[in-house]
């Protein structure tokens, strides 16, 4: 097999060349694990899915992780996450932006940051592609780290910041809530999706990355609540607040994004360490597919507050 690349909008590129039907050499395994950290994002289109091939390919990139939702993984497959628009579950995704009912949208985030051992990366593929909406958005951090100025660099080398992880988006202090109402059912605790309470968790404002050593801005806006002990560099609450309002809206810009819309046989894999995601959900009764496993994050990135 002969991989060709092509960069894809903004970030990430798009793999040709690629048959998850055939067996890998050990020399195409540490092909695509190159192509990984140098682009943080792939697309792979037209591939003949299974789970068991989904699983083999993930594998390349390090060992699985289950998820700790664990309501929603496979039962016959321990390793897939299978998410799903347009079924039962949809009652307690739904909520309201500015006057339209959504389900499944999700703020821009890193996944399982609140542990504060992110996992690795992550591939997920399309079972059943929405009729509209269903959209799953990247946002290259170590682009967009980049562009800052060096000023602004140099500052965040000396800052960490605080993630409060909470399950009411009404609580988090930098999504866009403009226009926003939860749903009856929207979760209010933890407890009600099974997930533990967990506490928060502090992370370099520029985090280095573990295998590429690139920089990457560890600033997304979910669960993202304060800078910690801004005094110490010598700014106050409100300019700490400030620059982080900034930085926010630093990563909101599309020249750092790309927003896949999914076709059948699509297969994405992208670098959770590096990488933010978004998705931004489906109108209501519209079903949609995605079939998820998890790279493990072997590494410790960010710290819990438990007794600081
Ligand atoms: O549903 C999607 O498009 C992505 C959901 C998500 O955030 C994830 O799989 O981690
Ligand atoms: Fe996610």
């Amino acid at each position: 097999m002969t991989l060709t690349t092509q960069p894809l909008q903004h970030i990430g590129a798009e793999v040709s060349g690629l048959d998850i039907t055939q067996p890998y050499t050990e020399a195409l395994k540490q092909e695509l694990r190159d192509l990984w950290y140098h682009h943080g994002l792939l697309l792979f289109r037209n591939q003949a899915v299974t789970p068991e091939r989904q699983i083999e390919f993930s594998r390349i990139f390090g060992p699985l992780e289950l998820h700790p939702l664990k309501a929603t993984t496979s039962a016959e497959y321990p390793e897939l996450f299978e998410l799903e628009n347009g079924g039962e579950r949809d009652k307690a995704m739904t909520a309201s932006y500015r006057g339209e009912t959504i389900v499944g949208r999700l703020d821009w985030h890193f996944d399982l940051h609140y542990t504060g051992r992110p996992n690795h990366g992550a591939v997920l593929t399309a079972v059943e592609v929405a009729g509209e909406g269903g959209l799953t958005g990247f946002g290259d951090l170590a682009k967009a780290f980049d562009a800052l100025d060096d000023e602004t660099r140099a500052l965040l080398g000396k800052i960490e910041v605080a993630y409060a992880f909470s399950m009411q988006r009404k609580h988090m202090r930098y999504v866009d809530l403009e226009g926003y109402e939860p749903g009856p059912y929207s979760p209010k605790k933890p407890a009600d999706v099974r997930f533990p309470n967990f506490p928060e968790s502090v992370y370099p404002a520029a985090m280095t990355h573990p295998v590429s050593g690139v920089k990457v801005l560890g600033i997304v806006e979910q669960f993202l609540d304060r800078v910690v002990t801004p005094h110490k560099v010598g700014l106050s609450n409100d300019e700490a607040i400030e620059l982080l309002e900034r930085l926010v809206a630093h990563t909101r810009k599309p020249q750092f994004h790309y927003f896949h819309q999914w076709q059948p046989g699509d297969m994405v894999l992208w670098d959770n360490w590096r990488l933010m995601h978004c998705a931004t959900g489906t109108p209501v009764g519209v079903r949609r597919r995605i079939n998820r496993t998890t790279i493990e994050g072997d590494r410790q990135l960010g710290r819990l507050l438990l007794d600081e």
